[in-house]
């Protein structure tokens, strides 16, 4: 099976290092798409996700999977053998969902939008509002704060041991270096978490 990507980008990190974390990174063959030149526009590409977007799975059957909490959900299902990374209980997995939706809603998109507004790089092909990538900015800085306060109590973000949600907040807390924010010496708990799941081996995909 073939996951479209480009190794750089955040979305496809996550994935990486979800796969990584089960054993399972192996099993795919990593197809890389250049979208500075447009590879994911490319009509070919557009026919397996028509929203343009990698992540992409495409099934050795031909069936295509978007959308990077999808893939890593087919993973999670398909091979029940590994480490779970989504829960194992009803609890569990509503936590760690939360956790998900939490980090895509308030820190990932923001952070996206403030790049996308702010950095310049987009005014080409988009109407970029200068006021709303400083308003998203201030709302990273605030989810920052937030986690501060969490991991003051939590080893990690949710169930008391590595999750899906780990994988979330520290590839998106990395990715918030695109708009300048990064971790202040006012978060020590934060720090330590993110160091926490840096050692691990999986950081590095
Ligand atoms: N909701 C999607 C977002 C995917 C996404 O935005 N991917 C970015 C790379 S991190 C992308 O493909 N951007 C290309 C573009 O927007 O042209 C997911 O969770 O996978």
């Amino acid at each position: 099976m073939k996951l479209y990507e480009m190794a750089i980008a955040p979305n496809p990190r996550r994935v990486r290092m979800f796969l990584a974390e089960k054993g399972l990174l192996n099993k795919v063959q990593r197809v890389e798409l250049d979208l500075q030149k447009g590879d994911n526009l490319k009509p070919d590409f557009v026919a397996k996700n028509p929203m343009k977007k990698v992540p992409m799975l495409e099934l050795d059957d031909g069936t295509c999977i978007s959308e990077t909490m999808a893939i890593c959900r087919y993973f999670e299902e398909a091979h029940p053998e590994t480490q779970s990374l989504l829960g194992d209980t009803a609890v569990e997995k509503a936590q760690i969902e939360q956790w998900l939706r939490w980090i895509d809603f308030y820190l990932f998109l923001p952070t996206g939008m403030s790049f996308q507004h702010g950095s310049g790089y987009f005014n080409d092909r988009m109407n970029c509002i200068k006021e709303w990538a400083q308003d998203c900015h201030a709302k990273v800085v605030e989810f920052f704060d937030f986690l501060e306060n969490h991991l003051s109590t939590n080893d990690y973000i949710c169930c008391q041991r590595f999750t899906a949600a780990d994988i979330n907040a520290y590839t998106t807390v990395q990715f918030a270096k695109v708009i300048g924010v990064r971790i202040s010496s006012e978060q020590p708990h934060l720090q330590e978490w993110h160091d926490r799941i840096n050692q691990r081996d999986t950081a590095s995909v």
